[in-house]
Order: structure tokens, then C-alpha cells, then sequence
């Protein structure tokens, strides 16, 4: 398979986001002819989808289901499938307004996301006064009997909801539900997959957007963990709720990408920044071209249509203004949604060897390792001697940001020089590619 130039482009820009650059030319203001005219339209041409969350006492106002209608091919429901919503009394079910969302999405042809099945908050009242085994067994019943219900109507439910503590410790949050047990988030994720076999399961949650943050290394190793151990998880939803107190973080991309990596969808599933113009509208496009960048980053959801809609319509944080006209976040997402997928394939070639060129008693062999969009690793192994100096040179715009198993170092024109660190023979190492998937030439000589 072939890297197409246009991907190549798109790979460099990507890489070389800044979300804060001022000037970015983010704001034309239409999207060019032959591109896609609404968010849906747009995001399905790399095989994405743009939802939004619905409330189901807003289906009535025409202007707001207009956008919707016209706009989105993915809907949430922002309140109406919370546990206090579905099962106000223990044992008894209550799907009106739910249903009102769900049929409403799906005579439109839309798809839904399921939000949520376990969560600290929105609990019933009967719930919150719960402990032990009968609130486990509450909670599992809660899962089994909601996801029964809408079987075969969910594209992705959020099975458990904010799990974890804000702040350094990385653990889990206390509650009720934790109390009864480290296991109940996999424990709903068990009960769910057998409830709904064919819905994408996810873990969803907020404050995990920053790839050096605690919250986020805790929801990462839990994902680790559960993808080792064989527990049903599919996905990872990112909340993305976005102010100037907690702005879109430089690594966003890296995030996704590090998730999707585990063998995850990700998904942005409540997106919305607070703010105006064109400064969230650059937010907004390095929200999108950072989704567009990750291939397993599947769409994105904003939290709400029209900034009155919003459950902080103070900051203005989204697509519409309250009138339903589209803003310059609006043009910012649908302009990064029909410049491209974003994505690259990377070529098919699998192990194959570069040898020494130069002879010298000794010969170093390259394979490649894991690809991902934006990186990929590769490996050397050394024959012929125990004491070796290998050259590793990659070719612009690629560079070296990691290595293991060696003692190396790099200089500005991207040669690497390695050397044994007492792991053997074989080295390793991940360069950033910037859309160039050649290899790099190595040479080796005894020292
Ligand atoms: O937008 C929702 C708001 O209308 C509700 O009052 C609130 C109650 O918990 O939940 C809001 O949605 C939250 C979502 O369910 C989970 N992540 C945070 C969202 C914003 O608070």
C-alpha cells in the first residue's frame, strides 16, 4: 500500500499542531467546493461520526432539532439514560424519555451512544443508600437490565462513568460503588458484553486529556490491565470539557494515541470549550485534527447544540449560538473534518533486512516493529562481535525521540550512535516520522 502525498501533508501538519498558534488560518468561511456542508457529511468521509447530546424535553423545538437533524449522525443522551432516569425505584424500569432520544436518532438514521450504566453520581435515591453485596448485585441487575433492553440499538454504551480520583494519586475515586470492591468496573463490564454482545463497550470519563497527568496514567493502566486479563473493553470515551482553566493540552494527540494503542477505540464524547471567536475556534480545530490523526479515534461528540443548551451556557462552549447560527467553531471543525481523514496507512512491508554495508566483522540487521499514524519502532540486531558501534541514520523529517536497550546517542542531523549497554545484541528504538515511513540505513563496526 502506497502513502498517498495528500496524507503525507496532512500527516505534517498534524505533527506539527500548536493549538494555541495565533494567526492559524482556521477560519475560512466556507468550506471549499466539493467538500462536505454539514459535521456529519464531513466526519463520514474518513468513516467517522459527529454526535451530539440530546435532551429529550428540546425534541419539541424546531430549530433545535432542525440542527440536529441536518447535522449530526450520532446522538447521546445527555440526562435521560442516567440510572436515576432508568430506574427511578429499585426493580422498576422507566424508558419514556430515553426512547423519545433513541427512536427519534434512529427514524433520522442516526446512531446512539449509550450514556450511562454505572456511575457514582445520578444515582436513584434507593441506590445511594445502598452498600455492600446488595449494591453490587443493584448495580449489575441496573447494567443487565438497561443494556437487555436497548440490545441491538447501541453503537457504544458508556458502561461505567468517571471512576476515577481527580489529582496526583492516579486511583480510583471513592464511593459507594467502589466500596463494594476493586472488580465492580469490570464486573459491569462482564455484565454488559453478555447483556449486549454487540454493542462497543466503553470506559468513559473526564480530566484525562493530558498525557502526563496522574488521572490519565491511572485510566490507562486500568485499560492495560484489562485488555491483558481478557475483560470485555472496546473503547475509551474522552469527556473533553475544556475551559481556560483546563485548556486543550499540546499532547491531546499523544493521548489518544497511546489509548488506541492498547487495542482500544477512543472516542470524544462530550466535547465542548469554553470561550469565542477564534481562539476557540483553533481549540475546537486541534480538538478535531488530533481525533482525525489517531486511525482508531472512531468520532466525536459535542456536549449540546446551541450554547443556550449547554449545562454551562455561560462559557458559550459550543457549535451554535443560541439563536442556532453556526459559529467560527463550527466552520474551524467542518473545515479539519473535510481536509482529510488524517490518517495514514502505513506500508504493508513486514521484516525485512538492511545489513552492513561496510563488512568489518560485524552485520547489523533492521526490522521493523509497531506502526502507529504518527511513529513507528524498529529494531536492531548485531552478529559478529559483542563490542559493536552501529550507525542508525533516518532521513528527514523523521527523527529519533526514543531508545532501549543501548546506550546511544543522536545528533541534529538524525544519526544515531548506539552502543552495547550490557541487553544484548539487539536494540530498539521509535522515530517520529512526520509522513517519510522509510527506514533508516544502519552500519555497524567493531569498537
Ligand atoms: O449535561 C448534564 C447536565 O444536564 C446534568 O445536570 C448533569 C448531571 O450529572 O450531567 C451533565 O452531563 C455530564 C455527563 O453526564 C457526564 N460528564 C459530565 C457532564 C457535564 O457535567
Amino acid at each position: 500500500m502506497t502513502l498517498t502525498v495528500k496524507s503525507v501533508a496532512r500527516v505534517s501538519l498534524v505533527s506539527t499542531l500548536v493549538l494555541a498558534a495565533a494567526g492559524a488560518a482556521v477560519l475560512a468561511a466556507s468550506p471549499a467546493s466539493g467538500a462536505a456542508s454539514t459535521l456529519a457529511a464531513a466526519a463520514q468521509q474518513s468513516g467517522r461520526y459527529f454526535g451530539t447530546a440530546v435532551a429529550a424535553n428540546k425534541l419539541g423545538d424546531s430549530t433545535y432539532t432542525g440542527i440536529l437533524n441536518r447535522e449530526f449522525d450520532m446522538v447521546t443522551a445527555e440526562n435521560e439514560m442516567k440510572m436515576d432516569a432508568t430506574e427511578p425505584n429499585q426493580g422498576q424500569f422507566s424508558y419514556g424519555n430515553a426512547d423519545r432520544i433513541v427512536n427519534q436518532a434512529r427514524n433520522q438514521g442516526k446512531r446512539v451512544r449509550g450514556h450511562a450504566l454505572a456511575w457514582h453520581s445520578q444515582q436513584p435515591g434507593w441506590m445511594q443508600n445502598m452498600s455492600g453485596t446488595a449494591l453490587r448485585n443493584a448495580m449489575l441487575n441496573h447494567v443487565t437490565q438497561v443494556a437487555t433492553y436497548y440490545r441491538g440499538k447501541i453503537y457504544a454504551w458508556d458502561v461505567v462513568n468517571e471512576a476515577f480520583a481527580d489529582g496526583s494519586s492516579g486511583g480510583r475515586r471513592d464511593s459507594n460503588l467502589q466500596r463494594t470492591g476493586n472488580d465492580w468496573i469490570e464486573a459491569a463490564f462482564r455484565a454488559a458484553r453478555a447483556a449486549d454482545p454487540g454493542a462497543k463497550l466503553c470506559y468513559n470519563d473526564y480530566n484525562t486529556d493530558n498525557w502526563s497527568h496522574a488521572k490519565t496514567q491511572g485510566v490507562y493502566r486500568m485499560v492495560q490491565d484489562f485488555k491483558s486479563r481478557g475483560v470485555p473493553i472496546d473503547c475509551v470515551g474522552f469527556q473533553a470539557h475544556f475551559n481556560s482553566g483546563n485548556p486543550v493540552p499540546s499532547n491531546y494527540h499523544t493521548t489518544l494515541q497511546n489509548f488506541a494503542a492498547l487495542g482500544v477505540d477512543v472516542q470524544i464524547t462530550e466535547l465542548d470549550i469554553e470561550g469565542s471567536g477564534s481562539t476557540q475556534a483553533q481549540q475546537y480545530q486541534g480538538v478535531t485534527q488530533a481525533c482525525l490523526a489517531v486511525a482508531r479515534c472512531t468520532g466525536i461528540t459535542v456536549w449540546g447544540i446551541r450554547d443556550t443548551d449547554s449545562w454551562r451556557a455561560s462559557g458559550t462552549p459550543l457549535l451554535f449560538d443560541g439563536s442556532g447560527n453556526k459559529k467560527a467553531a463550527y466552520t474551524s471543525v467542518l473545515n479539519a473534518l473535510n481536509a482529510g481523514t488524517g490518517t495514514t496507512t502505513p506500508p504493508t512491508s513486514t521484516t525485512t533486512t538492511t545489513s552492513n554495508p561496510g563488512g568489518g566483522g560485524c552485520t547489523a540487521t533492521y526490522s521493523e516493529g509497531e506502526k502507529w499514524s504518527d511513529r513507528f519502532n524498529g529494531q536492531v540486531t548485531v552478529s559478529g562481535t559483542d563490542n559493536w558501534i552501529v550507525t542508525v541514520t533516518v532521513s528527514s523529517p523523521q527523527r529519533i525521540i526514543a531508545t532501549w536497550n543501548t546506550s546511544a546517542s543522536w545528533d541534529s542531523a538524525n544519526v544515531m550512535t548506539a552502543r552495547p549497554n550490557g541487553s544484548g545484541n539487539t536494540f530498539g528504538f521509535t522515530i517520529m516520522h512526520g509522513g517519510n515511513w522509510n527506514w533508516p540505513t544502519v552500519s555497524c563496526r567493531v569498537a
